[in-house]
Protein backbone atom coordinates (compact mmCIF):
# COMPACT_ATOMS: atom_id res chain seq x y z
CA UNK A 1 0.00 0.00 0.00
CA UNK A 2 1.36 3.13 -1.41
CA UNK A 3 1.82 6.71 0.17
CA UNK A 4 -0.82 5.44 3.50
CA UNK A 5 0.50 6.61 7.21
CA UNK A 6 -2.04 4.32 8.68
CA UNK A 7 -0.33 1.20 7.03
CA UNK A 8 3.03 2.96 7.98
CA UNK A 9 2.02 3.57 11.68
CA UNK A 10 0.67 -0.07 12.29
CA UNK A 11 2.66 -2.44 9.89
CA UNK A 12 0.03 -3.33 8.11
CA UNK A 13 -0.99 -4.40 4.29
CA UNK A 14 -4.32 -2.71 3.85
CA UNK A 15 -5.52 0.08 5.96
CA UNK A 16 -8.22 -1.00 7.76
CA UNK A 17 -8.64 -1.76 11.51
CA UNK A 18 -11.31 -3.91 12.95
CA UNK A 19 -13.98 -2.58 15.43
CA UNK A 20 -13.31 -3.56 19.17
CA UNK A 21 -16.70 -5.00 19.60
CA UNK A 22 -17.81 -5.41 22.94
CA UNK A 23 -18.20 -9.05 23.95
CA UNK A 24 -17.24 -10.18 20.11
CA UNK A 25 -13.98 -9.39 19.22
CA UNK A 26 -11.83 -12.33 20.74
CA UNK A 27 -8.63 -13.39 19.62
CA UNK A 28 -10.08 -15.93 16.67
CA UNK A 29 -11.24 -12.85 15.02
CA UNK A 30 -8.38 -10.25 15.62
CA UNK A 31 -5.64 -12.94 14.68
CA UNK A 32 -7.74 -13.41 11.62
CA UNK A 33 -8.07 -10.32 10.46
CA UNK A 34 -4.52 -9.19 11.41
CA UNK A 35 -3.65 -12.46 9.22
CA UNK A 36 -5.52 -10.75 6.28
CA UNK A 37 -3.76 -8.21 6.00
CA UNK A 38 -5.46 -5.83 8.87
CA UNK A 39 -5.03 -4.81 12.32
CA UNK A 40 -7.42 -7.42 14.49
CA UNK A 41 -8.75 -5.71 17.82
CA UNK A 42 -9.51 -7.46 20.95
CA UNK A 43 -11.98 -6.09 22.68
CA UNK A 44 -11.83 -5.39 27.11
CA UNK A 45 -15.15 -4.59 27.10
CA UNK A 46 -16.14 -5.33 31.04
CA UNK A 47 -14.55 -8.91 30.62
CA UNK A 48 -12.36 -10.08 33.39
CA UNK A 49 -8.78 -9.11 33.53
CA UNK A 50 -7.78 -12.76 33.27
CA UNK A 51 -9.78 -13.41 30.17
CA UNK A 52 -8.42 -10.64 28.29
CA UNK A 53 -4.99 -11.32 29.38
CA UNK A 54 -5.22 -14.92 27.90
CA UNK A 55 -6.63 -13.52 24.57
CA UNK A 56 -3.69 -11.33 24.40
CA UNK A 57 -1.71 -14.29 24.64
CA UNK A 58 -3.65 -16.63 22.38
CA UNK A 59 -3.71 -14.12 19.48
CA UNK A 60 0.08 -13.96 19.70
CA UNK A 61 0.23 -17.98 19.25
CA UNK A 62 -1.89 -17.68 16.28
CA UNK A 63 -0.56 -14.50 14.56
CA UNK A 64 2.90 -12.85 14.01
CA UNK A 65 1.28 -9.80 12.71
CA UNK A 66 0.23 -6.56 14.58
CA UNK A 67 -2.94 -6.47 16.76
CA UNK A 68 -4.35 -3.85 19.26
CA UNK A 69 -6.96 -3.88 22.19
CA UNK A 70 -9.78 -2.30 22.46
CA UNK A 71 -10.48 -0.42 26.14
CA UNK A 72 -14.03 0.81 26.56
CA UNK A 73 -14.01 3.92 28.75
CA UNK A 74 -17.45 3.62 30.21
CA UNK A 75 -16.01 0.06 31.97
CA UNK A 76 -15.24 -0.17 35.03
CA UNK A 77 -11.84 -2.66 34.27
CA UNK A 78 -11.21 0.31 32.14
CA UNK A 79 -7.90 1.20 34.82
CA UNK A 80 -6.63 -2.19 35.25
CA UNK A 81 -6.68 -2.89 31.61
CA UNK A 82 -4.79 0.09 30.89
CA UNK A 83 -1.77 -1.26 32.81
CA UNK A 84 -2.75 -4.85 31.63
CA UNK A 85 -1.97 -4.01 27.76
CA UNK A 86 1.53 -1.68 29.20
CA UNK A 87 2.71 -5.20 30.42
CA UNK A 88 1.46 -7.93 27.48
CA UNK A 89 3.50 -5.32 25.32
CA UNK A 90 0.43 -4.85 23.13
CA UNK A 91 1.05 -3.23 20.02
CA UNK A 92 -2.19 -0.60 19.47
CA UNK A 93 -4.58 0.74 22.02
CA UNK A 94 -7.92 1.62 20.56
CA UNK A 95 -10.63 3.72 22.69
CA UNK A 96 -13.82 4.25 22.67
CA UNK A 97 -17.16 5.65 24.49
CA UNK A 98 -14.63 8.35 26.31
CA UNK A 99 -11.62 10.48 26.33
CA UNK A 100 -8.38 8.54 26.97
CA UNK A 101 -6.36 11.56 28.13
CA UNK A 102 -5.51 10.24 31.56
CA UNK A 103 -3.64 7.20 30.43
CA UNK A 104 -1.56 8.45 27.50
CA UNK A 105 1.45 9.44 28.85
CA UNK A 106 1.45 5.64 30.37
CA UNK A 107 0.74 3.95 27.19
CA UNK A 108 3.25 6.26 25.01
CA UNK A 109 5.78 5.32 27.68
CA UNK A 110 5.43 2.29 26.54
CA UNK A 111 5.69 2.49 22.81
CA UNK A 112 1.86 1.63 22.47
CA UNK A 113 0.59 3.50 19.38
CA UNK A 114 -2.55 5.01 20.49
CA UNK A 115 -5.81 5.45 18.51
CA UNK A 116 -9.01 7.22 20.36
CA UNK A 117 -12.50 6.70 18.60
CA UNK A 118 -13.74 10.03 18.70
CA UNK A 119 -17.13 11.64 17.67
CA UNK A 120 -16.37 15.04 17.26
CA UNK A 121 -13.82 17.90 16.35
CA UNK A 122 -13.21 18.94 19.87
CA UNK A 123 -12.52 15.62 21.36
CA UNK A 124 -10.11 15.19 18.17
CA UNK A 125 -7.91 18.03 18.73
CA UNK A 126 -7.61 17.08 22.15
CA UNK A 127 -6.23 13.79 21.48
CA UNK A 128 -4.08 15.08 18.87
CA UNK A 129 -2.99 17.40 21.49
CA UNK A 130 -2.42 14.70 23.84
CA UNK A 131 -0.24 12.52 21.70
CA UNK A 132 -2.64 10.20 19.50
CA UNK A 133 -1.35 8.25 16.85
CA UNK A 134 -4.23 8.36 14.54
CA UNK A 135 -7.82 8.74 15.22
CA UNK A 136 -10.72 6.39 14.26
CA UNK A 137 -13.58 8.62 13.77
CA UNK A 138 -17.31 7.43 13.97
CA UNK A 139 -20.00 8.69 12.33
CA UNK A 140 -23.13 7.64 13.94
CA UNK A 141 -24.27 5.20 11.04
CA UNK A 142 -22.09 2.74 13.79
CA UNK A 143 -23.33 0.01 15.52
CA UNK A 144 -23.47 0.50 19.00
CA UNK A 145 -22.43 3.09 21.27
CA UNK A 146 -22.36 6.03 18.72
CA UNK A 147 -22.30 9.92 18.91
CA UNK A 148 -24.32 12.28 16.74
CA UNK A 149 -22.67 12.95 13.83
CA UNK A 150 -22.65 11.09 10.32
CA UNK A 151 -19.45 9.53 8.84
CA UNK A 152 -20.21 11.91 5.64
CA UNK A 153 -19.96 15.25 7.76
CA UNK A 154 -18.06 14.51 10.54
CA UNK A 155 -14.48 12.81 8.93
CA UNK A 156 -13.89 15.55 6.58
CA UNK A 157 -14.18 18.46 9.54
CA UNK A 158 -11.59 16.22 11.61
CA UNK A 159 -9.73 15.83 8.74
CA UNK A 160 -9.04 19.88 8.59
CA UNK A 161 -8.56 20.13 11.87
CA UNK A 162 -5.96 17.34 12.83
CA UNK A 163 -2.75 16.68 11.12
CA UNK A 164 -2.16 12.81 12.12
CA UNK A 165 -3.78 10.53 10.21
CA UNK A 166 -8.23 9.87 10.64
CA UNK A 167 -9.40 6.59 9.89
CA UNK A 168 -12.60 6.59 9.18
CA UNK A 169 -15.85 4.26 10.81
CA UNK A 170 -19.66 3.92 10.67
CA UNK A 171 -21.42 2.76 7.19
CA UNK A 172 -18.21 1.19 5.81
CA UNK A 173 -18.97 -2.31 4.50
CA UNK A 174 -17.61 -2.42 0.97
CA UNK A 175 -15.11 -0.85 -1.39
CA UNK A 176 -17.43 1.65 -2.19
CA UNK A 177 -17.19 2.44 1.55
CA UNK A 178 -13.63 2.71 1.45
CA UNK A 179 -13.11 5.12 -1.62
CA UNK A 180 -15.89 7.13 -0.07
CA UNK A 181 -13.85 7.28 3.35
CA UNK A 182 -10.90 8.24 1.41
CA UNK A 183 -12.71 10.83 -0.55
CA UNK A 184 -13.38 12.57 2.86
CA UNK A 185 -9.65 12.62 3.69
CA UNK A 186 -9.27 9.53 5.68
CA UNK A 187 -6.29 7.18 5.07
CA UNK A 188 -8.05 4.09 6.24
CA UNK A 189 -11.42 2.89 7.57
CA UNK A 190 -12.73 0.81 10.83
CA UNK A 191 -14.69 -1.66 9.94
CA UNK A 192 -17.23 -3.42 12.35
CA UNK A 193 -20.77 -4.82 11.40
CA UNK A 194 -19.08 -6.55 8.26
CA UNK A 195 -16.66 -8.54 10.34
CA UNK A 196 -19.64 -9.63 12.89
CA UNK A 197 -20.28 -12.41 9.48
CA UNK A 198 -16.46 -13.38 9.69
CA UNK A 199 -16.73 -17.07 9.78
CA UNK A 200 -13.81 -16.58 12.95
CA UNK A 201 -16.22 -14.16 14.65
CA UNK A 202 -17.46 -16.46 16.95
CA UNK A 203 -20.71 -15.22 17.79
CA UNK A 204 -24.01 -17.11 17.96
CA UNK A 205 -25.30 -18.51 14.58
CA UNK A 206 -28.52 -16.23 15.79
CA UNK A 207 -26.73 -12.98 15.47
CA UNK A 208 -24.95 -13.55 12.38
CA UNK A 209 -28.28 -14.62 10.87
CA UNK A 210 -30.07 -11.91 12.18
CA UNK A 211 -27.60 -9.30 10.30
CA UNK A 212 -27.65 -11.47 7.30
CA UNK A 213 -30.86 -10.84 6.96
CA UNK A 214 -31.34 -7.23 7.93
CA UNK A 215 -32.72 -4.44 5.54
CA UNK A 216 -31.81 -1.06 5.57
CA UNK A 217 -34.64 0.31 7.62
CA UNK A 218 -34.22 -2.49 11.00
CA UNK A 219 -31.63 -0.22 12.69
CA UNK A 220 -32.53 1.56 15.82
CA UNK A 221 -31.24 4.23 18.20
CA UNK A 222 -32.01 3.69 21.82
CA UNK A 223 -31.33 5.49 25.13
CA UNK A 224 -30.91 8.79 23.62
CA UNK A 225 -32.82 10.26 26.47
CA UNK A 226 -30.16 8.40 28.88
CA UNK A 227 -27.30 9.93 27.29
CA UNK A 228 -25.77 6.73 25.64
CA UNK A 229 -27.49 6.62 22.76
CA UNK A 230 -26.55 2.40 21.23
CA UNK A 231 -27.42 1.34 17.85
CA UNK A 232 -29.01 -1.99 17.06
CA UNK A 233 -31.34 -4.00 15.32
CA UNK A 234 -34.49 -3.66 16.10
CA UNK A 235 -36.20 -6.47 18.16
CA UNK A 236 -38.24 -6.73 21.19
CA UNK A 237 -35.79 -5.60 23.65
CA UNK A 238 -35.52 -2.23 21.20
CA UNK A 239 -39.69 -1.56 21.23
CA UNK A 240 -39.56 -2.42 25.11
CA UNK A 241 -36.60 0.33 24.97
CA UNK A 242 -38.30 2.92 22.85
CA UNK A 243 -41.79 2.51 25.03
CA UNK A 244 -40.22 3.19 28.05
CA UNK A 245 -38.31 6.85 26.78
CA UNK A 246 -41.84 7.56 25.09
CA UNK A 247 -42.88 7.21 28.89
CA UNK A 248 -40.28 9.33 30.61
CA UNK A 249 -39.26 6.40 32.54
CA UNK A 250 -36.59 6.88 35.09
CA UNK A 251 -32.87 6.95 34.19
CA UNK A 252 -32.37 2.98 36.00
CA UNK A 253 -35.14 2.08 34.98
CA UNK A 254 -33.93 2.43 31.11
CA UNK A 255 -30.33 1.27 31.72
CA UNK A 256 -31.85 -2.18 34.30
CA UNK A 257 -33.39 -3.03 30.64
CA UNK A 258 -30.23 -2.67 28.99
CA UNK A 259 -27.58 -4.42 31.61
CA UNK A 260 -26.21 -7.95 30.45
CA UNK A 261 -28.55 -7.82 26.77
CA UNK A 262 -25.24 -7.47 24.48
CA UNK A 263 -23.99 -11.06 25.96
CA UNK A 264 -27.27 -12.51 25.92
CA UNK A 265 -27.71 -11.93 22.13
CA UNK A 266 -24.24 -13.07 21.48
CA UNK A 267 -23.70 -15.53 23.51
CA UNK A 268 -27.01 -17.11 24.38
CA UNK A 269 -28.19 -16.05 20.99
CA UNK A 270 -31.59 -14.19 21.91
CA UNK A 271 -32.10 -12.24 19.62
CA UNK A 272 -35.23 -10.74 20.27
CA UNK A 273 -34.49 -10.05 23.82
CA UNK A 274 -30.82 -9.61 23.77
CA UNK A 275 -29.03 -6.22 22.37
CA UNK A 276 -28.09 -7.06 18.71
CA UNK A 277 -25.48 -4.01 18.19
CA UNK A 278 -25.15 -3.72 14.30
CA UNK A 279 -24.77 -0.52 12.29
CA UNK A 280 -26.66 0.51 9.28
CA UNK A 281 -24.23 -1.03 6.65
CA UNK A 282 -26.09 -4.34 8.11
CA UNK A 283 -28.51 -4.67 5.18
CA UNK A 284 -25.59 -4.31 2.43
CA UNK A 285 -23.98 -7.37 4.40
CA UNK A 286 -25.14 -10.95 2.95
CA UNK A 287 -22.90 -13.60 3.45
CA UNK A 288 -20.57 -15.27 5.59
CA UNK A 289 -16.53 -15.43 4.78
CA UNK A 290 -13.42 -15.86 6.38
CA UNK A 291 -12.06 -12.35 7.21
CA UNK A 292 -9.06 -12.52 5.28
CA UNK A 293 -11.88 -12.84 2.07
CA UNK A 294 -13.74 -9.78 3.28
CA UNK A 295 -10.54 -7.39 3.53
CA UNK A 296 -9.57 -8.81 -0.02
CA UNK A 297 -12.94 -8.34 -1.20
CA UNK A 298 -12.80 -4.88 0.11
CA UNK A 299 -9.76 -3.75 -1.37
CA UNK A 300 -10.37 -5.33 -4.69
CA UNK A 301 -13.43 -3.36 -5.25
CA UNK A 302 -11.94 -0.08 -4.07
CA UNK A 303 -9.17 -0.74 -6.64
CA UNK A 304 -12.31 -1.20 -9.18
CA UNK A 305 -14.07 1.76 -7.88
CA UNK A 306 -11.31 4.49 -8.19
CA UNK A 307 -11.11 3.00 -11.69
CA UNK A 308 -14.42 3.98 -12.73
CA UNK A 309 -14.52 7.00 -10.94
CA UNK A 310 -11.27 8.27 -13.15
CA UNK A 311 -13.74 8.70 -15.82
CA UNK A 312 -16.32 10.02 -14.76
CA UNK A 313 -15.65 13.27 -14.27
O1 LIG B 1 -17.43 2.71 21.94
C1 LIG B 1 -17.99 2.61 20.88
N1 LIG B 1 -18.97 1.71 20.64
C2 LIG B 1 -19.44 0.81 21.55
S1 LIG B 1 -18.89 0.57 23.10
C3 LIG B 1 -20.03 -0.61 23.37
S2 LIG B 1 -20.17 -1.44 24.87
C4 LIG B 1 -21.68 -1.02 25.41
N2 LIG B 1 -22.36 -1.99 25.99
C5 LIG B 1 -23.56 -1.76 26.48
C6 LIG B 1 -24.14 -0.52 26.38
C7 LIG B 1 -23.44 0.51 25.79
C8 LIG B 1 -22.19 0.24 25.29
C9 LIG B 1 -20.76 -0.79 22.25
N3 LIG B 1 -20.41 0.00 21.26
N4 LIG B 1 -17.66 3.40 19.82
C10 LIG B 1 -16.70 4.43 19.93
C11 LIG B 1 -17.36 5.72 20.22
N5 LIG B 1 -16.92 6.56 21.11
N6 LIG B 1 -18.47 6.18 19.65
C12 LIG B 1 -18.72 7.39 20.22
C13 LIG B 1 -17.73 7.63 21.14
C14 LIG B 1 -17.54 8.76 21.99
C15 LIG B 1 -18.64 9.50 22.39
C16 LIG B 1 -18.44 10.58 23.24
C17 LIG B 1 -16.27 9.07 22.44
C18 LIG B 1 -16.09 10.12 23.30
C19 LIG B 1 -17.16 10.87 23.69
O2 LIG B 1 -17.02 11.95 24.51
C20 LIG B 1 -16.02 11.92 25.49
C21 LIG B 1 -15.68 13.28 25.97
O3 LIG B 1 -15.24 13.35 27.12
O4 LIG B 1 -15.81 14.25 25.21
Amino acid sequence: MKNNRVCEILDIKYPIIQGGMAWVADSSLAAAVSEGGGLGVIAGANAPIDYIREEIRKTKTLTDKPFGVNIMLLSPNAEELSKLVCEEGVKVVTTGAGNPGKYMDMWKKHNIKVIPVVASVALALRMERSGADAIVVEGCEAGGHIGELTTMTLVPQVKDAVKIPVIAAGGIGDGRGVVAALSLGAEGVQVGTRFLVAEECNIHKNYKEKVLKAKDIDTIVTGRSTGHPVRALKNKLARQFQKLEKEGASLEEIESLGRGALPKAVRDGDVDYGSVMAGQIAGLIKKEQPAKDIIEEMFNEAFQVINVLKDRI
